[in-house]
Protein backbone atom coordinates (compact mmCIF):
# COMPACT_ATOMS: atom_id res chain seq x y z
CA UNK A 1 0.00 0.00 0.00
CA UNK A 2 1.23 3.49 -0.56
CA UNK A 3 -0.02 6.86 0.68
CA UNK A 4 0.83 10.70 -0.40
CA UNK A 5 1.87 12.25 2.66
CA UNK A 6 1.93 16.21 3.03
CA UNK A 7 3.71 17.58 5.94
CA UNK A 8 4.06 21.10 6.75
CA UNK A 9 6.66 22.85 8.79
CA UNK A 10 8.31 26.26 9.37
CA UNK A 11 11.61 26.68 8.44
CA UNK A 12 13.32 26.47 11.57
CA UNK A 13 11.48 22.83 12.31
CA UNK A 14 12.61 21.77 9.11
CA UNK A 15 16.21 22.72 9.07
CA UNK A 16 16.49 20.63 12.31
CA UNK A 17 15.81 17.26 10.27
CA UNK A 18 16.35 18.50 6.59
CA UNK A 19 18.98 15.45 6.05
CA UNK A 20 16.66 13.50 5.46
CA UNK A 21 15.02 14.88 2.11
CA UNK A 22 17.86 12.65 0.99
CA UNK A 23 16.42 9.41 2.92
CA UNK A 24 13.11 10.43 1.16
CA UNK A 25 14.58 10.46 -2.33
CA UNK A 26 16.68 7.51 -1.66
CA UNK A 27 13.24 5.28 -0.75
CA UNK A 28 11.17 6.79 -3.52
CA UNK A 29 8.61 8.61 -0.27
CA UNK A 30 6.21 10.45 -2.09
CA UNK A 31 6.05 13.15 0.84
CA UNK A 32 4.90 16.64 0.07
CA UNK A 33 7.02 19.36 1.89
CA UNK A 34 5.24 22.30 2.70
CA UNK A 35 7.95 24.88 4.13
CA UNK A 36 6.57 28.23 5.09
CA UNK A 37 9.95 30.24 5.47
CA UNK A 38 9.24 33.71 7.55
CA UNK A 39 13.84 33.64 8.06
CA UNK A 40 12.62 33.77 11.58
CA UNK A 41 12.06 31.04 14.54
CA UNK A 42 8.79 33.23 14.35
CA UNK A 43 6.25 31.39 17.24
CA UNK A 44 9.56 32.26 19.70
CA UNK A 45 9.81 35.53 18.52
CA UNK A 46 5.63 35.71 19.60
CA UNK A 47 6.28 34.39 23.04
CA UNK A 48 9.18 36.88 23.93
CA UNK A 49 6.35 39.68 22.83
CA UNK A 50 4.09 37.70 24.71
CA UNK A 51 6.48 38.27 28.04
CA UNK A 52 6.92 41.84 26.98
CA UNK A 53 10.53 40.71 26.39
CA UNK A 54 12.74 41.78 23.51
CA UNK A 55 12.82 39.47 20.53
CA UNK A 56 16.11 38.08 20.82
CA UNK A 57 18.09 35.64 18.80
CA UNK A 58 15.38 34.45 16.91
CA UNK A 59 16.11 35.32 12.96
CA UNK A 60 17.45 32.67 10.77
CA UNK A 61 19.96 33.42 7.84
CA UNK A 62 18.48 30.38 5.80
CA UNK A 63 19.98 28.36 3.13
CA UNK A 64 17.46 27.84 -0.02
CA UNK A 65 15.46 25.21 0.70
CA UNK A 66 13.77 24.68 -2.52
CA UNK A 67 17.76 24.50 -3.87
CA UNK A 68 18.63 22.24 -0.99
CA UNK A 69 15.75 20.05 -2.16
CA UNK A 70 16.36 19.83 -5.82
CA UNK A 71 20.39 18.80 -4.76
CA UNK A 72 19.04 16.33 -3.24
CA UNK A 73 17.24 14.81 -6.27
CA UNK A 74 13.83 15.93 -5.04
CA UNK A 75 11.33 18.66 -7.09
CA UNK A 76 12.03 22.04 -5.16
CA UNK A 77 9.94 25.12 -5.71
CA UNK A 78 10.26 28.23 -3.99
CA UNK A 79 6.95 30.50 -4.32
CA UNK A 80 6.97 33.99 -3.50
CA UNK A 81 3.63 34.75 -5.38
CA UNK A 82 0.38 34.05 -3.59
CA UNK A 83 -1.14 34.01 -7.18
CA UNK A 84 0.92 31.12 -8.82
CA UNK A 85 0.47 29.04 -4.69
CA UNK A 86 -1.96 26.69 -5.47
CA UNK A 87 -0.40 25.92 -8.91
CA UNK A 88 2.99 24.99 -7.04
CA UNK A 89 0.86 23.20 -4.56
CA UNK A 90 -0.65 20.96 -7.15
CA UNK A 91 2.08 20.34 -9.21
CA UNK A 92 3.94 19.14 -6.15
CA UNK A 93 1.63 17.19 -4.85
CA UNK A 94 1.17 15.23 -8.57
CA UNK A 95 4.99 14.67 -8.42
CA UNK A 96 5.27 11.29 -7.67
CA UNK A 97 8.06 11.45 -5.50
CA UNK A 98 9.42 13.57 -2.60
CA UNK A 99 8.90 17.59 -3.48
CA UNK A 100 9.01 20.44 -1.51
CA UNK A 101 7.34 23.63 -2.05
CA UNK A 102 9.39 26.89 0.06
CA UNK A 103 6.72 29.66 0.80
CA UNK A 104 8.23 33.13 1.35
CA UNK A 105 6.24 34.06 4.39
CA UNK A 106 5.90 37.19 6.60
CA UNK A 107 6.83 36.68 10.34
CA UNK A 108 4.76 39.23 11.44
CA UNK A 109 2.07 37.70 10.30
CA UNK A 110 1.86 34.88 12.93
C1 LIG B 1 12.17 19.15 18.60
C2 LIG B 1 11.79 20.54 19.07
N1 LIG B 1 12.76 21.41 19.40
C3 LIG B 1 12.45 22.66 19.78
C4 LIG B 1 11.13 23.05 19.89
C5 LIG B 1 10.78 24.45 20.36
N2 LIG B 1 10.22 25.26 19.31
C6 LIG B 1 8.88 25.46 19.21
S1 LIG B 1 8.50 26.51 17.95
C7 LIG B 1 10.13 26.70 17.55
C8 LIG B 1 10.57 27.59 16.42
C9 LIG B 1 9.67 27.46 15.25
O1 LIG B 1 10.22 28.20 14.16
P1 LIG B 1 9.89 27.81 12.70
O2 LIG B 1 9.95 26.33 12.51
O3 LIG B 1 10.77 28.63 11.80
O4 LIG B 1 8.35 28.22 12.53
P2 LIG B 1 7.61 29.62 12.72
O5 LIG B 1 7.22 29.70 14.16
O6 LIG B 1 8.52 30.72 12.27
O7 LIG B 1 6.41 29.48 11.81
C10 LIG B 1 10.96 25.98 18.40
C11 LIG B 1 12.45 25.97 18.35
C12 LIG B 1 10.14 22.11 19.55
N3 LIG B 1 8.85 22.38 19.60
N4 LIG B 1 10.49 20.85 19.16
Amino acid sequence: MSATVISASGAGGFGQYMAEVSTWVKYGMDITQVLLNNSELGKISKEQRAGDWDVWQTSLHDPSFADFASSCGALGIREESREELDKALARAIAHPGPALVEIMSDAQLI
